[in-house]
């Protein structure tokens, strides 16, 4: 019987268990949104924690309720958290108009933590959040803009408009129109230090508000194994063939 060489079977005894751990599917790494489920706030209130409307001067976003449906497409209840969600129905907001097209925005700047892991060649970037219209006048879509340190802009993300998830009008049903999420994934670039979110409505092709509303926004950036960890791989391998040749 043949035998193996004593210092391969110790190198495979060192090398082969940490690696079964490391290799084993990595959870994301969360990223840390302000106020990402609109849960902080008044309903009714156009003062959004965390978020910056394009117009502050004439809001094109609220807080809203379960207890304060604005007209018959609007959600009578959030999606997660508290019971308040994003709305863009005036008629939730109070007394005013609003613009046609309006954007909120929110600036994220990478902790210490992501851009290690961006740096060691995690790049997959999500962005999830929930999204509820049934009215054809209006339009909704997410957009991601990742920023360099310069805060010049390297590459974006969008949606594009989000279609209806019910038929013109249809009211909010937990069943048959629900909360559905979006899913709006792809590249981080390599240099990338910060990235806005901008969720943007319109422009509104007819009525009098905007029946659009979000909920539940996240982000992660997906590990994957790293350059060092591949070549780890590479190592075994090779001494694996070796071993059974
Ligand atoms: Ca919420
Ligand atoms: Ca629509
Ligand atoms: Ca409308």
């Amino acid at each position: 019987m043949q035998t193996r060489p004593p210092t391969l079977t110790r190198l495979l005894a060192h090398v082969s268990l940490p690696l079964v751990a490391i290799a084993k599917p990595a959870t994301a790494a969360t990223i840390t949104l302000v106020n990402g489920g609109f849960d902080a706030g008044t309903d009714g209130s156009a003062i959004i924690s965390g978020w910056t409307d394009s117009a502050p001067s004439t809001p094109g976003f609220w807080l809203a309720n379960d207890n304060s449906p604005g007209s018959a497409p609007d959600p009578t209840e959030a999606q997660g958290g508290s019971a308040l969600y994003l709305s863009t129905n005036r008629l939730t907001g109070g007394a005013g108009s609003q613009p046609s097209s309006s954007t909120l925005s929110q600036s994220v700047t990478l902790d210490t933590p992501t851009l290690n892991l961006l740096a060691a060649g995690s790049s997959q970037f999500e962005l999830d959040f929930y999204y509820f219209d049934t009215d054809s006048n209006d339009t909704g879509r997410g957009t991601v803009t990742f920023l360099d340190s310069s805060l010049a802009t390297i590459s974006s993300l969008t949606t594009g408009d989000l279609p209806n998830i019910g038929a013109n009008g249809t009211s909010y049903d937990a069943v048959d129109t629900p909360w559905t999420l979006v899913n709006l994934d792809g590249a981080m670039p390599l240099n990338t230090t910060s990235f806005r979110i901008d969720i943007s409505t319109g422009p509104r092709a007819g009525g009098s508000a905007t029946n659009v509303h979000f909920d539940s926004f996240s982000a992660q950036l997906v590990p994957e194994p790293s350059t060092a960890l591949l070549g780890l791989l590479g190592c075994v391998g090779l001494l694996r063939r070796r071993r059974a040749s």
